[in-house]
């Protein structure tokens, strides 16, 4: 078969093999998720979990930017390697880069790819389908906070270029666009019965010897299957509940906070905040949410 047949009819078949992707916006395949999470301002060797939902597909191989919002305030931290996957998912994965791809840590570009190397006589597998699971921890460095009476909050945004792949190598949740264009052309040279040199030609104005439909394929991510959820980092001069000021909290402090409440009535400390339902008093509710925090899936209180 001429070259040029097989092209046409390849450029006219290709559009009506892609399946169009329907949406189903409440049912994401894959969800991306930045935790919200807590740091002390002037601090490094913070880390924020990034974690993952593949509902359907296992996943081979994916990438995304992760950008701060606000950079004078929270960088990633490339010194000590932006990306920690010790105990991740993407652990044991082949190949795993975290890039500064903008040139001055504000921003991480996180790739990786299971079995990246096919040859090495080990074969790597994707995340099978599971829920919530620990994909990436970033390594950040905070500032301190401009207004030094409050905690400061700083959005982090996931940004392109971000998708995720099966085990055969196709984008999950890919929509497909064809950009078709046709030319008309005619033979300037043929070489033993078969064209040499096609040259493109007005149709209006001139003869032409074939019609040639010419299709690309452009892809984008669809974000209402594979969806990105945004996180943020509240950044605090004073860690919240840290009664003993020794830049941590534990169990010292949950003493305190119980002396104060119980022992020596009143005498909570109005700083450090450790006011989760946020009415301006320290009482048992405030207490059980540092216990849980402490002990159990809890976090510290997010606004001061
Ligand atoms: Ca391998
Ligand atoms: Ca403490
Ligand atoms: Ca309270």
């Amino acid at each position: 078969m001429h070259r040029e047949v097989l092209r046409i009819i390849l450029s006219v078949v290709l559009p009506l093999l892609v399946t169009p992707v329907t949406g189903h916006a409440d049912v994401p395949l894959v969800v991306l998720t930045i935790n919200d999470t807590t740091a002390l301002a002037d601090t490094y060797g913070n880390r924020v979990h990034i974690t993952l939902t593949n509902v359907i597909d296992t996943i081979a191989g994916f990438e995304f930017v992760a950008r701060s919002d606000n950079p004078s305030l929270l960088k990633f931290d490339f010194k000590n390697g932006a990306a920690d996957t010790a105990g991740a998912l993407t652990g044991r994965f082949e190949y795993v880069e975290a890039i500064d791809i903008y040139g001055d840590s504000s921003a991480v570009w996180f790739r990786c790819i299971a079995n990246a190397n096919p040859n090495d006589g080990h074969h790597t597998p994707g995340i099978p389908p599971q829920q919530d699971g620990l994909a990436v921890s970033l390594r950040f460095t905070t500032r301190a906070p401009v207004d030094s009476l409050s905690a400061q909050r700083v959005p982090l945004i996931i940004e392109s270029p971000f998708g995720f792949s099966d085990p055969t190598g196709h984008g999950i949740g890919v929509h497909t666009d064809t950009i078709v264009d046709t030319f008309y052309q005619v033979c300037t040279s043929w070489v033993e019965g078969s064209c040499d040199t096609w040259v493109n030609v007005d149709p209006d104005s001139s003869d032409f010897d074939r019609i040639l439909i010419d299709s690309s394929l452009s892809g984008y991510v669809d974000t209402g299957l594979v969806r990105p959820i945004h996180g943020g980092i509240t950044i605090w001069n004073d860690l919240p509940c840290d009664f003993d000021g020794d830049k941590s909290v534990d169990i010292g402090d949950l003493t305190d906070f119980i002396t104060c409440l119980f022992i020596d009535f009143g005498t909570c400390p109005l700083e450090p905040l450790c006011d989760y339902d946020a009415d301006d008093t320290l009482d048992i509710g405030d207490l059980t949410g540092l216990i849980v925090y402490l002990f159990l899936e809890g976090s510290l209180p997010d606004s001061p």
